[in-house]
C-alpha cells in the first residue's frame, strides 16, 4: 500500500527537498569539544509535584549547583543534534492508525529537515502495524547502512487485551533491535487510551512525537558516533552477524 506523505523525498513513500539547518551550540556545562545540545545537565530535576513553587525552585537551584559542582572536570558530553553530512537514518512506521502515524511521519521528516539531515539520506518504511516494527527495525539496523533507526506506530487501547500484547511486543522489540545491533533504534510509538491523546501528540496540543523521535535518532547518532571515533564506544556489532 503507497503512502500518503508526500514530503517524505527519498524515503520509499515520498520526497523533501533537503534544507540546511543551524549551528550548535554549547551547553554550560559541557567540554565543548562534540557539539551539544543546550541541556542542563541534571535532567530529571523537576520537583516534586507537592512542592510549594518557591521551595520547588529553590529545590531546582539546589540541584543545579551540586550537579555543575560534580561535572567540574569531567568529560560531559551531549549528542548534537544537527545532523552530520551523510548521516543515515530508516524510519519504520506502522499502517495501523495511520490517520495518526501519517502525523508523526511527518513530524519526523519536518524535524530531520529542520535538523540538518540530507533528506536522500532518510529512508522510510511501511510496515502493517506496531508488531511488524521490531523485526523491519532490527534488518535495517544490521544493514550497517543507517546511524540510527527510528519506530513509528500508534496503539490504542481497546476492548481486548491485545493493546498489551502489541505495546509489549512493540517496546521490547524495538529495544532489543538496538542493543542486540549496536544502532541506536527510537520509540516513536504512542500508546494511548483513545484516539484523541494520539492526536493530541501527533501535531496536537502536545506536541509531536515523531519530531522528538527524529531528534533524538540524531542525537544519539552523533553522540555514539563521537564516542566510537573516539575509541570510546564499541563499533555496531549487528553488521554481518
Ligand atoms: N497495530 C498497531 O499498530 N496499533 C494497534 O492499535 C493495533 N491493534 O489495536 O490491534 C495493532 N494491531 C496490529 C498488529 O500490530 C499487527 O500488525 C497484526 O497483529 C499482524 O501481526
Amino acid at each position: 500500500m503507497q503512502s500518503q506523505i508526500t514530503r517524505s523525498g527519498a524515503a520509499r513513500c515520498g520526497g523533501v527537498a533537503p534544507r540546511r539547518a543551524m549551528a550548535m551550540a554549547h551547553c554550560s556545562s559541557c567540554s565543548g569539544r562534540n557539539g551539544s545540545r543546550m541541556a542542563s545537565i541534571g535532567t530529571g530535576l523537576a520537583a516534586p509535584a507537592a512542592a510549594a513553587p518557591q521551595q520547588q525552585q529553590q529545590q531546582q537551584s539546589r540541584r543545579r549547583r551540586t550537579a555543575v559542582r560534580a561535572a567540574a572536570g569531567a568529560n560531559v558530553r551531549h549528542g548534537a543534534v544537527v545532523a552530520k553530512p551523510g548521516a543515515r537514518f530508516a524510519v519504520v512506521v506502522g499502517r495501523f492508525n495511520d490517520l495518526v502515524t501519517k502525523l508523526l511521519l511527518e513530524g519526523a521528516l519536518g524535524a530531520f529537515q529542520s535538523h540538518g539531515a540530507t533528506m536522500d539520506n532518510v529512508e522510510v518504511c511501511w510496515v502493517p502495524g506496531s508488531f511488524e516494527l521490531p523485526v523491519m527495525a532490527k534488518a535495517m539496523a544490521k544493514s550497517g547502512k543507517f546511524d540510527a533507526v527510528i519506530c513509528i506506530g500508534v496503539v490504542v487501547r481497546g476492548a481486548t487485551t491485545h493493546y498489551d500484547a502489541v505495546v509489549s511486543a512493540a517496546t521490547s522489540g524495538v529495544l532489543n533491535a538496538g542493543v542486540d545491533t549496536g544502532v541506536p533504534t527510537v520509540f516513536g510509538v504512542l500508546t494511548c487510551d483513545t484516539m484523541e491523546q494520539a492526536l493530541d501528540r501527533a501535531g496536537g496540543k502536545v506536541g509531536n512525537k515523531g519530531a522528538e523521535a527524529a531528534i533524538t535518532a540524531i542525537e544519539m547518532a552523533n553522540l555514539l558516533g563521537d564516542l566510537r571515533a573516539e575509541g570510546l564506544a564499541a563499533p555496531a556489532w549487528g553488521p554481518g552477524k
